[in-house]
């Protein structure tokens, strides 16, 4: 084998190791802010509703404090809007979610998970009405268009079901307020959480809402144009100047010690809202009408099985990133399974989600089973682990 050769057989063993490349299609789309990320040095991405969903800029300590302690802008494009509009839009929204939505006003949203006919919870959208007959669902990753769809067919509604030109961008952390009003006005400091406002800046179309998937306070902005999408990106990031804004992602550490929900990860194809802390969330008075209802009626008459706590390690274990589903057991019994876990920052140890046994209780320690060769012990604790942001500083 020549040189040539050689560095050939280098470059194709380190291509078929490391490096694979994803075309955007209809399959796996580009979110408007794609061309900016990548720019940027996004390092990772998921699949999310069918799209690239950035999940790293390649420094994840430096990330999470400075979302923690400082601002950070987020691609979420990835949360899609299903717009639901017409006369029995109001309707269709309530018979969707488990939540109570009456008293939703215009210009409010309300955390509303959905579920299927057996209770079985396949989405966890923030709702936001944005006009009297008109409704965003800002879904997690599954398809609730096909199944909104499918509602508003089977039950003769007049509605029209889309998925509109919506892509929201966050603003996440403890200074994300400045940025936001440098950019808006001082008006953004009085939205409540959860309350949004439509406007525009220079001729970009956006929605602006106090919410936002982390619990370190923030804004996103629902671009409703995705040619405008760069400029956005741009604008944020240069407004965000002189509070060091930089690109960052929906941080799995710091969603874990707040005890934030991802559907499809911490839940699996039979969990219902009870086991995974959102029963305050499901009114079961609501009539029989609502998807899903009666099953949950049903299931919290029998007991509800499962639970989710968490999980915490002692802090001389290397730190275990991004690793989940491992095994739960309580001497020799299965128990349930962890279904995500990270390294904490603020509590300087691993922790994770389980979803367990209801006979198990905080305080109870269980072996998570790695694998052949490796288990060790954790902790069962009450989530969140975190309860409010703490300004430590980074060193
Ligand atoms: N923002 C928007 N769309 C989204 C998300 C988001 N779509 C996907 C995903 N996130 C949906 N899941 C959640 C999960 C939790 C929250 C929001 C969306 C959340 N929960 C708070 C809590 O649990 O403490 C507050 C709930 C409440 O006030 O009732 O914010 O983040 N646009």
């Amino acid at each position: 084998m020549n040189q040539g050769d050689l560095h050939k057989n280098i470059y194709l063993f380190v291509a078929k190791t490391f490096m694979y490349t994803v075309n955007p299609s209809p399959r796996v789309r580009a979110s408007p802010y794609y061309d900016a990320t990548v720019a940027e040095g996004v390092s990772s991405f998921t699949s999310y509703n069918q799209m690239l969903l950035p999940t790293s800029y390649g420094d994840p300590e430096g990330e999470y404090w400075r979302l923690v302690n400082g601002v950070s802008m987020w691609d979420v494009a990835a949360q899609r809007q299903v717009q639901l509009s017409g006369t029995d839009a109001t309707h269709l929204a309530h018979i969707l979610t488990v939540r109570d939505l009456t008293g939703l006003s215009v210009g409010r949203a309300k955390y509303a998970p959905i579920c299927n006919h057996s209770g079985t919870l396949i989405n966890d959208p923030v709702v936001n009405r944005v006009d009297e007959n008109l409704y965003w669902f800002s879904i997690a990753d599954s398809n609730i268009l096909l199944f909104a769809r499918a509602i508003a067919a089977e039950r003769n509604l007049k509605v029209e079901v889309t998925e509109p030109d919506v892509s929201p961008l966050a603003i996440q952390g403890p200074k994300a307020v400045n940025v936001v009003s440098a950019i808006f006005g001082e008006w953004v400091r009085n939205l409540r959480h959860f309350e949004f406002r439509n406007t525009s800046i220079e001729g970009i179309p956006v929605l602006v809402s106090r919410s936002g998937w982390s619990k370190q306070g923030g804004f996103e902005l629902y671009l409703q144009d995705s040619s405008k999408g760069l400029r956005l990106w741009k604008f944020v990031r240069e407004a965000g100047q002189p509070w060091d804004i930089k690109p960052g992602t929906p941080n799995h550490s710091e969603r874990i010690e707040s005890g934030l929900l991802s559907i499809g990860t911490d839940t699996d194809d039979s969990t219902n809202p009870f086991e995974v802390r959102l029963g305050h969330y499901v009114n079961l008075d609501l009539p029989k009408s609502v998807i899903g209802i009666s099953a949950l009626r049903r299931i919290k008459q029998n007991g509800v099985k499962r639970q989710q706590l968490g999980i915490r390690f002692s802090a001389d274990l290397p730190r275990l990133l991004n690793r989940n589903w491992f095994e739960i057991r309580n001497g020799k019994e299965r128990v349930g399974h962890i279904t995500s876990l990270s390294f904490s920052y603020r509590l300087e140890c691993n922790i994770g989600l389980a979803l367990v046994k209801s006979t198990l209780h905080p305080g109870d320690e269980v072996t998570i089973r790695i694998d052949e060769k490796n288990s060790h012990s954790g902790t069962l604790v009450n989530l969140p682990f975190v309860r409010k942001a703490r300004s430590k500083q980074q060193s």
